[in-house]
């Protein structure tokens, strides 16, 4: 096709190629959720529905893009960890980060009445998601990552839950429940909890606690592997390219692979003994 004079403009575009042989994770958050939690009633200080609306829309996402190897989702946000080798889009951050955004948003959209079936979305104000994408150069930085958001979901939960315990239950003002929590560690909210109102902390949902990890299990290669303590040392940089039958083979691999939910520690050893069969 003939170019028009017009083309050149189109040299201003930039590639924006995300460094090659790194984990790529693409973490998206809601926008103005406190407000959108409000407008749709959502349960304080946590909505179970709309936790699980969250993690059906993170499974849509990976069962639609095999080279997401694992996702983390808590509050309003989800982290997905791609591949090292992932080469989506050539790995253009651009186009990766709003396909995320945009591909979640809709499914997050369109599951919103199997799981809000009494309050239909209001067009003034509809649930959108922000992404960005970070760069890890080894495993160690993707665990420390998921550690990172893990804690965050901890110290938020803990406080909200001691917070709204002290509101709704306690007939405290928002006011004054923030001044019973000003200076207060971990202890001493899980001791008001258990002496005031009788609440073990550590009974409350899983969910709600730890947030929500999805792997999905494509088994590990070999052996030694799985049986690993830790997640180093890095896998070899690869020696030649792979086949192209070997890549369509791995690729299939991962489409069918099974998406496994867990509500657990991620923060410990344990989890990751076995982060090779799902992110190598
Ligand atoms: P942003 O992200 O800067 O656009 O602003 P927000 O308002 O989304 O703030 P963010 O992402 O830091 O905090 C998430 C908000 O979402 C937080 O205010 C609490 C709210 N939220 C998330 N999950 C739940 C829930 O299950 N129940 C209730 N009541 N609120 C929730
Ligand atoms: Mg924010
Ligand atoms: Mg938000
Ligand atoms: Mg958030
Ligand atoms: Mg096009």
């Amino acid at each position: 096709m003939a170019k028009s004079r017009f083309e050149y403009v189109r040299t201003y575009e930039q590639d924006g190629m995300l460094l090659p042989n790194t984990y790529i994770v693409i973490r998206l958050d809601g926008r103005g959720f406190h407000r959108f939690a409000d407008r749709y009633h959502f349960g304080k200080p946590n909505d179970k529905r709309a936790l699980c609306l969250m993690n059906a829309a993170a499974k849509q996402v990976m069962g639609q893009i095999p080279d997401i190897a694992g996702a983390y989702g808590q509050s309003d946000e989800y982290s997905f960890v791609l591949r090292r080798e992932c080469r989506l889009f050539d790995r253009r951050e651009a186009k990766l980060v709003s396909t995320f955004a945009s591909t979640f948003t809709a499914h997050y959209q369109f599951l919103w009445p199997q799981y809000f079936p009494q309050r239909v979305l209001d067009g003034n104000m509809l649930p959108t998601f922000d992404a960005r994408a970070v760069l890890y150069p080894s495993l160690r930085e993707v665990r420390d990552y998921f550690s990172w958001r893990q804690a965050d979901c901890h110290i938020n939960n803990l406080y909200n839950t001691a917070f709204w315990t002290l509101v709704l239950t306690g007939d405290l003002s928002q006011h004054d429940a923030e001044q019973a929590l000003m200076g207060t560690n971990s202890g001493d909210k899980n001791e008001l909890l258990f002496g005031r109102f009788g609440i073990n902390y550590n009974n409350e949902d899983a969910m709600f606690r730890k947030g929500t990890m999805l792997v999905r299990d494509v088994g590990s290669s070999s052996e030694s592997a799985e049986s690993r303590d830790e997640p180093e040392p890095e896998p070899e940089p690869e020696q030649h390219e792979k086949s192209k039958r070997q890549v369509e083979r791995e690729e299939k691999k991962r489409r069918k692979a099974e998406i496994v939910e867990m509500h657990v520690d991620i923060i410990g050893d344990e989890f990751w003994k076995n982060s090779a069969r799902w992110i190598s």
